[in-house]
């Protein structure tokens, strides 16, 4: 037998194994009739408008699948994150789902998971671990993509002008995935035109709050500011609110450029606010129970499943607003 049969032989078996080493026991192929899937959640918080229409996705998808939730809201807290995995595999759960909110600081509360045989589905966002083993599948956007196409869209705005274009970025939470890689994704389209230039850049924590508050700052330090890279919506809005307290006009004045696609932005965006939104799509529950049930069974499943989304420039703000489902 060649090496590479074998070798996906032992993995299926291990995929096997780990399912019907859950909690609930079950018989080796992980379909025991009758056992109730329970799967632990870990949420990042509830910082924003996008975590919410993620919560009630989770929740009610795991309701239509008759899957017991025990769901915990880490209030953007990483040891809060691993305080709730760790009482997961105390109560032996059949498979433990996270959105970490950070990227790095996993493997030590993952690999007591492995151990425990319970395993672990990353949602919306990932971490940075060497060991694969540590989790089975990873369902979520590219972020570096989305920051890419916030980037096409300011190089498509400002395209054939040569006078210099001063951006300041709001980042999302300092160490997760959606700020780092909206980051790289738009500088890496951006570095190709010295005209773009990101003259300050601080994170805004995906609050609307936070974002308004250091768009403040950035009004009183920045002499020029054309264009606004926020990593979502809510500090977008944020920041709306004290463009114009400073007596200046959002999407004239200042563009802005915004992620996620939530409705209050939309709407925004139909006000003449907001000039484009990438879109980010929370709506992962029914994917993530169809993931969880598969995995449990001891199905091969995807490695890396992206979610589909697209881009909204303001032009189609107002037709698409009455159909936004978050
Ligand atoms: C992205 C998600 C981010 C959203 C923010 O998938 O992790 O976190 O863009 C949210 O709105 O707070």
């Amino acid at each position: 037998m060649s090496k590479r049969v074998a070798a996906s032989l032992v993995a299926g078996a291990m995929v096997v194994a780990l399912s019907a080493c859950g909690s609930g026991g079950g018989s080796a192929d992980g379909k025991d009739s009758g056992h109730k899937l329970t799967v632990g959640f870990s949420q990042v918080g509830a910082e924003s408008g996008w975590r919410t229409a993620n919560t009630k996705s989770v929740q009610d998808a795991a309701k239509k699948a008759g899957i017991t939730l025990k769901f915990s809201d880490a209030q953007q807290k990483q040891e809060n994150q691993i305080k709730a995995i760790r009482s997961f595999i105390q109560q032996k759960v059949d498979v433990i789902a996270f959105s970490p909110v950070v990227e790095s600081g996993w493997d030590t509360v993952l690999k007591e998971a492995k151990d425990a045989h319970i395993p672990v589905v990353l949602t919306d966002r990932a971490v940075d671990s060497k060991d694969d083993s540590l989790y089975v599948s990873f369902l979520g956007s590219d972020f570096v993509e989305e920051g890419k196409r916030a980037g096409d869209w300011l190089v498509k705005e400002y395209q054939g002008r040569t006078d210099p274009v001063n951006i300041v970025e709001l980042q999302g939470t300092t160490g997760s995935a959606p700020a780092n890689d909206r980051k790289s994704g738009f500088t890496d389209v951006i570095k190709a035109d010295a005209k773009f230039k990101i003259v300050a850049s601080q994170t805004g924590d995906f609050t609307r709050a936070k974002g308004k508050e250091v768009m403040q700052a950035f009004l009183k330090s920045q002499p020029k500011i054309d264009v606004l890279y926020a990593h979502n919506d809510d500090m977008a809005l944020g920041a709306i609110q004290a463009i114009e307290e400073a007596g200046k006009k959002p999407g004239v004045d200042i563009k802005i450029i915004s992620v996620d696609g939530v409705k209050d932005a939309f709407t925004a965006m139909s006000q003449g606010k907001i000039n484009v939104d990438v879109e980010c799509n929370p709506l992962l529950g029914d994917q993530l129970m169809d993931l969880v049930k598969k995995v449990k069974a001891g199905e091969q499943v995807p490695r890396r499943i992206k979610t589909q989304e697209g881009v909204f420039t303001q032009d189609q703000a107002a037709a698409a607003l009455p159909t936004r489902q978050y």
